[in-house]
């Protein structure tokens, strides 16, 4: 509810320091009373509030579970983010988002669960998503721009959580062409971008997005355990998915408006900029060929050039990439 996100921002201003019974009923502008009652509703989720006589209350643990509660604590888009969607269990967050996105609900709502039961990657492969660990979730934009232009949200995506590991985590994670984060070469996190068109204008942007959080080692199916990675593995020690997702939340915003005021160059240049397979030579594998060559770049579409030993420039549009 309203009063409860009002309290939860009250929260989050004050920081440390404790709020009073009647400053957090001043601050919502409601009795004492309610504001009692929902602390208990908080306690019941899992939240632990400390209660100390003469100064009041602060927020000491937020639960295990996600919540939208704990995310929304602490939030400082404007739009990205401002609506969430959370179910405990899902079978893919990307089937609900289109459901969602399919009745015009303000752009920047999002869908995130705290499981997947067939989460999907590209080209109907699954996406290994278990309860509590990782962070999976899906995104509903809609800019105003040509369909050939929807990939440029991919990469722009994967820079926003570049950004975003590298301020929760302080780990200088790395872009493999089109929608792979890697750290150490291993995946941390993959991007779906879905749409929903009529000929030439989008409705909407659907970007899925799945990052592996907390997982340990062991708990990737054997055929992962050397191709993914997840932040506590990289960085030793658990990382706050609420915390992360605020993040991710926050970069993507910046970059999303700088995007639609300045267009995809001064993304394309971030992108570059984090980048692994640019300069390097690779294999793309698309659906009906085999390409190998040098990568020399993005164009202005987001699209991957690459020089094979002919000399001949190739246009990727979509495709796997071997190092
Ligand atoms: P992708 O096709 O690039 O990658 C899928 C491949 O990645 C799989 O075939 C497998 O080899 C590997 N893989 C599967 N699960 C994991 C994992 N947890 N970590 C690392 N590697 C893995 C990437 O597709 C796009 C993934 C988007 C996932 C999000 S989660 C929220 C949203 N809902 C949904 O169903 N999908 C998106």
């Amino acid at each position: 509810s309203e009063l409860r996100k009002q309290l939860l921002d009250a929260f989050t201003n004050a920081g440390e320091s404790y709020l009073s019974g009647q400053r957090l009923a001043e601050l919502v502008g409601c009795s004492r009373t309610a504001v009692w009652k929902h602390i208990e509703e908080l306690r019941k989720e899992g939240f632990e509030l400390e209660a100390v006589r003469k100064k009041g209350y602060r927020i000491v643990k937020t639960p295990e579970k996600l919540t939208a509660d704990e995310i929304m604590l602490g939030l400082t888009t404007c739009f990205i983010g401002k609506n969430i969607h959370y179910e405990e269990s899902v079978e893919s967050t990307q089937k609900i988002a289109h459901q969602l996105a399919a009745k015009n609900v303000p752009e920047g709502t999002v869908v995130i669960a705290d499981e997947q039961r067939s989460g999907r990657g590209r080209m109907n492969r699954n996406w290994h998503s278990p309860k509590y660990t990782g962070i999976w979730m899906s995104l509903i934009l809609r800019p105003n721009i040509p369909l050939s232009k929807a990939p440029q949200l991919t990469l722009l995506t994967a820079v926003a959580i570049v950004q975003a590991i590298e301020e929760i985590t302080g780990i200088t994670a790395e872009i493999k062409w089109p929608n792979d984060v890697l750290i150490q070469g291993r995946k941390i996190t993959g991007i779906l971008t879905e749409l929903q068109a009529e000929a030439d204008r989008i409705h909407s942007i659907i970007i899925g997005i799945g990052i592996n959080v907390n997982q340990k080692k062991e708990d990737f199916p054997r055929e992962l355990q050397e191709k993914a990675s997840s932040l506590l593995i990289e960085k030793g020690t658990p990382v706050s998915r609420a915390e992360m997702i605020r993040s991710i939340f926050k970069h993507f915003e910046k970059l999303y408006l700088l995007y639609l005021d300045k267009g995809f160059f001064p993304i394309k240049l971030l992108w570059e900029s984090y980048a692994i397979s640019i300069g390097k030579i690779l294999k793309a594998r698309t659906l009906t060929e085999v390409i190998e060559g040098k990568a020399l770049g993005i164009t202005e579409e987001g699209v991957l050039k690459i020089e094979d030993a002919s000399g001949t420039i190739h246009h990727v549009y979509s495709a796997d990439i071997e190092l």
